[in-house]
């Protein structure tokens, strides 16, 4: 594993928000575990982003939109398949708010995502479309990085949409496990990890820094 090299690897952290976390709308177990794990590692890094899941009231993506619809259950959508969610992450609220104790004041940018009420947004580079963009990977290319340390949550969520399309725009992607949590709904984490694998993202753990 390579140690961290300050010209040209970034820290991004996907997703830490209050909504995601224990008591939150759409909890990932354990979620919270990651912050002290994520604070000691952009401590590490001169270079760190961070993602919001950042949605309107009524997003597409609420199984409340539809009301014939319970949460966690597929439909199709104009882009594609896509799993309905409780209402979580509204514009402004406190679910989508990050962690009080998630350590922010070093990132360099903040990115928000699935703003626009029609498409979700999973992954921190292209709307849940593959084809809308979020800005992101101009960025990290104008800002010359090359090597992406991703972790959050949820692991087979944001992190893998995130972790694939970041593959895809010819970056080198390290995914920090132990910095990261899962969902887990019918399968979803262990397929996430065969895609990573199939796509060359290299799974570590932060201890291996
Ligand atoms: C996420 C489901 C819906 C995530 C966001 O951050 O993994 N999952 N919106
Ligand atoms: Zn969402």
């Amino acid at each position: 594993m390579p140690s961290i090299n300050d010209a040209t690897d970034c820290l991004v952290v996907v997703d830490v928000q209050n909504d995601f976390c224990p008591d939150g709308a759409l909890a990932v177990p354990d979620g919270d575990a990651v912050v002290p794990v994520i604070n000691a590692l952009s401590n590490r890094f001169a270079h760190c982003v961070l993602t919001q899941d950042w949605h309107p009231a009524g997003h597409l993506s609420f199984a409340s939109s539809h009301p014939d619809e319970a949460p966690f259950a597929t439909i199709t959508l104009a882009y594609g398949e896509q799993v309905l969610w409780p209402d979580h992450c509204v514009q402004g609220s406190h679910g989508a708010a990050f962690h009080e104790d998630l350590d922010t004041l070093g990132a360099e940018l903040i990115v928000r995502k699935g703003f626009r009420r029609e498409i979700d947004s999973y992954s921190a580079f292209y709307e849940n479309d593959q084809q809308t963009a979020t800005g992101l990977s101009g960025y990290l290319r104008t800002r010359g990085f090359q090597r992406l340390y991703l972790c959050g949550l949820a692991t087979d969520f944001c992190v893998v949409y995130s972790a694939l399309d970041a593959r895809r725009e010819g970056f080198d992607v390290f995914l920090l496990d132990d910095a990261c949590r899962a969902i887990d709904l019918e399968g979803s984490l262990d397929n996430a990890w065969q895609r990573m694998r199939d796509a060359g993202v290299v799974r570590t753990e932060s201890t291996q820094l």
